[in-house]
């Protein structure tokens, strides 16, 4: 509209000042032809009361004079006639215009020494009336009275008044012609050529239109379209191409990388792109309030440290909740951007949620009800029917939002967790075609604990759209297939491992993730050692045994059973303080919920009367860093520690065990692992505890610190054996060959 405004609105300003000015000219010429006309009647009128008065001012007669005055009144528009003597005084005036004898006439004067007539416009009370005089002579030329006859102007300037009304509606309907022939022009000849234009670059996105498809457009936009044509056509070409070269790449690898990760994503999937939802999205934009700068950070989030990679090896687009403060001055007119920020490799499209429906969908079902549900924290899980409805609206926006996004052909979606339980069916009964995986990043609980759910059958059924669900572990598998069995009409195969429900076959694969074999980022923005150097002095850590723990702040990741650990161990062992420091990084998280609302004071309050406690000199034991840190910041602390404790009483996997031994490059350090933790089954060479037992947690932080250096090193070397060849790559890698192998794509 702004285009069309400006090409129009010139031509609407040039119309109206044209028309303008001929109107003023218009209206004077028509002006001057109402004036003549009443003059010359006003001269008609006099010219023909001459004789008579005349003849009345020689015989002085009063009588008649006035009965002449109120004959003549009769006249179209005549407002009155006055007759004066020699003198200028009145004699007689027409009854109903008596007022006239109060107005000031210094004319009569001139009149009465020229002897010659006078016509002029005169002011009277608030009106203007036309005054025609004429002097009244005998037959030696000798002045005898005038005659003055006054006309009413009102009608002249009513018809002009008529004449600017019809100028300006002439006016107007000219300028709604104008701008309706041009957004009519405008939409013929530019818009809908672009929009078919668009249209059909939107559909060759999708994959729905052969290359060959012609353009139909002329001139200069034709021009421009074939040019797309050619673009789109050799992006086909190359896809192709890519394809097939992946796949001759892919025979010569071994252990997987994000090159061969590629190359299988582009031989099983070819031109049909990635698509992956979460709720939490990899980058997000946030305003600081005090400064007035927008940061982009990475959350603190084991879904995003395990997808983000993946992304970045093989493109294609995740669709997550825009979160941050300012996230919508960041994405373009569809909502997307590209990620990382600094050097693009995929699109992320950020879908908006309103305060009412983060309430009830994020905090509320999803983290009051689901996340406590599926993990054993002894924390009760609640179900409110609003959150559901919400939770369900919600899942059903990002259906919406995805859906738009879909191409023509054979879609691959990889949703993400347990905030997504019912998008699989939604997609499902609008993209039969669409091929669906879901990952189910946290423990699966046993039936008996799942049917407390008031919508379990909702969730299993939505979870049954999939066509592939994964889990950590197989034991989540297991619990999950129970569930299935238990709860829901459905026949489950435990042969092939799947669930079948009204004919649609659902398998269930344990995939253990994993970490990219680096920590998250490649680019440090930190130098390691540089910023190991500067820990060492900030916190006086030289000479002293270093532990940490890095954490989402949750209950389930037992933060206070560590501390109530470290606690005894001090206790039991007196002689390593002052030459003993833990570290603990924890970023605050759903913080709008009492419950992690209440874990942050517990956490602040424990810290402090333990460090209380053994406080000497300068010496503390827990130094507790409570914010969010970038992945090169978190690097240094790992490898500064000669320990990390990671003592979650329920989780699904834990990638901060992975990426502790990712870290430790030079072998040395220990990790104390909780036995609850998905990472345990693999990391079978950490020291594994109950952080529920705090006498044996605190042995086992004896057992990390004094164990010898060789067999340190040894279990870390073969913890990161486990993490290198089942890196993050590979475990997509399974997934996608094993959906491939299913849906025989
Ligand atoms: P999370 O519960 O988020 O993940 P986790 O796997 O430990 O747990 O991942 C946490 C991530 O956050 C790590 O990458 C860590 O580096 C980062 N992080 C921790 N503290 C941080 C801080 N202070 N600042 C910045 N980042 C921080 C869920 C499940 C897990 C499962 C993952 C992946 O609960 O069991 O391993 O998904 O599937």
């Amino acid at each position: 509209m702004r285009r069309i405004l400006l090409f129009v609105l010139p031509i609407l300003i040039i119309v109206s000042v044209a028309f303008t000015i001929f109107g003023i000219f218009q209206v004077r010429f028509e002006e001057e032809k109402l004036i003549d006309d009443l003059k010359r009647k006003a001269k008609s009128v006099a010219e023909s009361m001459d004789l008579s008065v005349k003849h009345l001012l020689i015989t002085a007669d009063l009588k008649n004079a006035n009965y002449l005055v109120e004959k003549f009144e009769a006249r179209e528009r005549l407002q009155g006639c006055v007759i004066y003597n020699k003198k200028g005084q009145i004699l007689a005036i027409t009854k109903k215009f008596t007022d006239w004898k109060n107005k000031e006439k210094p004319y009569l004067k001139e009149v009465l020494n020229n002897k010659e007539p006078r016509g002029e416009l005169e002011k009277f009370k608030e009106y203007t009336v036309y005054s025609y005089i004429l002097p009244i002579l005998d037959d030696e030329r000798k002045i005898l009275g005038l005659v003055e006859v006054i006309h009413d102007t009102s009608y002249v300037f009513t018809r002009l008044a008529e004449l600017w009304r019809r100028i300006s509606i002439t006016l107007i309907s000219l300028v709604i012609l104008i701008l309706f022939t041009s957004i009519f022009l405008n939409r013929q000849i530019f818009v809908l050529p672009v929009q078919r234009l668009t249209e059909w670059f939107r559909h060759f996105q999708k994959g729905e239109i052969d290359d060959r498809h012609p353009i139909k457009e002329k001139g200069e936009l034709g021009k421009l379209a074939s040019e797309v044509e050619q673009v789109a056509l050799s992006l086909r070409v190359v896809r192709r191409t890519i394809s097939d070269e992946a796949l001759i790449r892919l025979q010569k690898e071994e252990l997987w990388t994000e090159e061969k990760l590629r190359n299988l994503i582009h031989a099983k999937l070819g031109e049909n792109a990635l698509f992956v939802v979460s709720n939490r999205e990899p980058y997000m934009h946030v305003l600081d309030e005090t400064t007035g700068m927008t940061k982009c950070i990475s959350p603190a989030s084991g879904v995003v440290t395990a997808i983000h990679p993946i992304l970045c090896a093989c493109g294609g687009t995740w669709i997550a909740h825009g979160s941050g403060n300012a996230d919508k001055k960041f994405v373009n007119s569809k909502d997307k951007l590209g990620i990382p920020p600094e050097d693009n490799r995929y699109i992320l499209k950020r879908v908006w949620l309103t305060k009412e429906e983060e309430e009830g969908y994020y905090y509320g079902f999803a983290n009051e009800g689901l996340w406590p549900l599926c993990h054993n924290t002894h924390t009760r899980p609640i179900f409110r029917e609003s959150d559901w409805q919400m939770y369900k609206k919600v899942n059903q926006k990002f259906a919406s939002s995805i859906l738009e996004e879909l191409p023509a052909r054979n879609p691959f979606i990889f949703i993400q967790d347990y905030h997504f339980t019912l998008l699989a069916k939604m997609i499902k009964e609008k993209r039969p075609d669409a091929t669906i995986a879901l990952f189910w990043h946290i423990p699966w609980p046993n039936p008996e604990a799942f049917s407390i759910c008031p919508y379990q059958e909702e969730i299993l059924s939505g979870m049954l759209g999939s066509d592939l669900i994964g889990f950590h572990v197989q034991n989540h598998c297991n619990n999950f297939l129970d569930t299935a069995n238990r709860l829901l009409e459905s026949r489950v195969d435990t042969e092939k491992f799947s669930v079948m429900r009204f004919s649609k076959e659902t398998y269930i694969r344990a995939f253990p993730i994993s970490v990219d074999g680096h920590i998250r980022s490649r680019s440090f923005n930190v130098e390691p050692i540089r910023e190991i150097q500067r820990l060492k002095k900030e916190y006086e850590l030289e000479g002293k045994i270093v532990g940490v723990g890095v954490d989402r702040i949750d209950y389930t990741k037992g933060i206070v059973e560590r501390i109530l650990a470290i606690d005894r161990f001090l206790e039991k062992y007196p002689h390593y303080k002052k030459n003993f420091v833990f570290i603990q990084l924890g970023a605050p998280s759903r913080t709008h919920i009492k419950r992690y609302h209440d874990l942050m004071g517990e956490i602040d309050e424990i810290i402090e009367k333990k460090n209380w406690k053994y406080l000497e000199g300068g010496w503390k034991p827990i130094i507790y860093l409570e914010r969010h840190f970038s992945a090169d910041e978190i690097e240094p602390y790992y490898m500064i520690a000669d320990f990390c404790i990671v003592s979650s009483l329920h989780d699904g996997m834990n990638l901060v065990a992975k990426e502790y031994v990712a870290a430790k490059k030079d072998l040395s350090g220990s990790l104390i692992l909780s036995q609850f933790t998905g990472a345990a089954r693999e990391l079978t060479d950490a020291i594994q505890i109950n952080p529920y037992s705090i006498e044996d947690f605190s042995e086992a932080i004896r057992l990390a610190i004094e164990m010898p250096m060789e067999e340190k090193r040894k279990r870390m070397e073969n913890m990161r054996k486990v993490i290198t060849e089942n890196n993050v790559y590979r475990w997509a890698a399974n997934i996608i060959t094993e959906l491939a192998a299913l849906k025989k794509m």
